[in-house]
């Protein structure tokens, strides 16, 4: 009894302090025992996550060249600067499809600048500017909110360089908020990810080569299906299996996934490879979620499990890659 209490008090001050070490899981099958060692860190808070991502939804549609955009591009900047030690803003001046040429804002948190094993974290931070899948075509011209379609990775990836900050990593990691990816046209390949595009063509270091990186986008549903996208596939299926290996949760399938035109394609033919973790429905005619570029894009979609296993997984390859 005096044991069972006393395990108890210490599993409890381990969850409440955060823990990082290893952990063992041995699983007996019929003719086999399989004894798998990951490494583990403390629980990655959805909760926080949640808040970063309502946080972004509070400025409104955060379209480029809107007052919006502008006051989100600080804040983010500003609470960036509380957990990294270098942030940097890129700017710089794209073409767009339909509105000619646009100042855009790209914003680089860095972590262990000097670490020579370096991983990059990336998440689109804009809004479309049209909510053109909405069933009411009167909304087609109106912004898209982006609850999911942008704050969500957004949320996710400043969650964790809070946590990193508070536990430290001796990796080098690079969180790259990337501008004007939702402003393309359908069969126009390059008119999505600008920001990414210009970042590729202008790294904020030259010769710039983590090991990999990881690309969030549309990571908050409730209802969220994080298949194995086909482009990742294509250019880093080792990476996917390393990330579907350690990933946390139900949300993540391991199944074949579509094929998205995102910020990804732009970092592999920089000859980073890089993956794309986007929830992808094939049970929908979009492929993606039924709020997709819509006005809908809200909050109320947005679950803090699914952002809390989305940056359990990143927490989880962390730990891998410092083994
Ligand atoms: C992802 C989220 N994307 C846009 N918002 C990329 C995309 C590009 C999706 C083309 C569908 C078609
Ligand atoms: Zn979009």
């Amino acid at each position: 009894m005096k044991m069972t209490l006393l395990y108890m008090v210490l599993a409890a001050l381990m969850t409440a302090c955060g823990s990082t070490g290893t952990s063992t899981t041995t699983e007996a099958t019929s003719d086999t025992t399989a004894t798998t060692t990951t490494a583990s860190r403390a629980q990655f808070n959805g909760d926080a996550a949640y808040e970063l991502t309502r946080q972004q939804c509070d400025f409104g549609p955060r379209v480029p060249a809107t007052s919006a955009h502008a006051k989100c591009a600080d804040w983010l900047i500003a609470t960036l600067k509380t957990s990294c030690d270098t942030v940097i803003l890129q700017t710089g001046t794209v073409q767009t499809a339909t509105q000619g040429a646009l100042g855009i804002k790209n914003i680089i948190g860095i972590i262990n600048p000097d670490a020579s094993q370096r991983l990059l974290l990336l998440a689109h931070w804009d809004t479309r500017p049209w909510a053109d899948n909405d069933p009411d075509p009167a909304n087609h011209k109106r912004p898209v909110l982006g609850a999911n379609d942008g704050a969500s990775g957004v949320g996710v990836l400043l969650q964790l360089a809070q946590q990193l900050k508070a536990e430290g990593t001796t990796l080098g990691i690079d969180i790259l908020l990337v501008d004007a990816e939702d402003m393309g046209e359908n069969d126009n390949e390059d008119s999505w990810g600008l920001g990414t595009q210009y970042w590729a063509a202008h790294p904020h270091v030259p010769g710039y080569k983590p090991l990999f990186g990881i690309l969030l986008d549309m990571v908050g549903s409730g209802d969220a299906t994080f298949s194995r996208e086909y482009y990742s596939m294509q250019y880093a299926s080792g990476i996917v299996d390393l990330v579907w290996r350690l990933a946390a949760g139900s949300h993540f399938k391991d199944v074949q996934g579509g094929a998205v035109t995102d910020d990804h394609i732009f970092i592999n033919r920089a000859g980073i490879p890089c993956i794309d973790i986007i929830d992808l429905r094939s049970d929908s005619d979009t492929g993606f979620c039924p709020e997709w570029h819509t006005v809908d894009d809200t909050m109320p979609h947005i679950s803090a499990s699914t952002l809390g296993e989305v940056g359990q997984t990143l927490l989880n390859v962390i730990a891998d890659l410092e083994q």
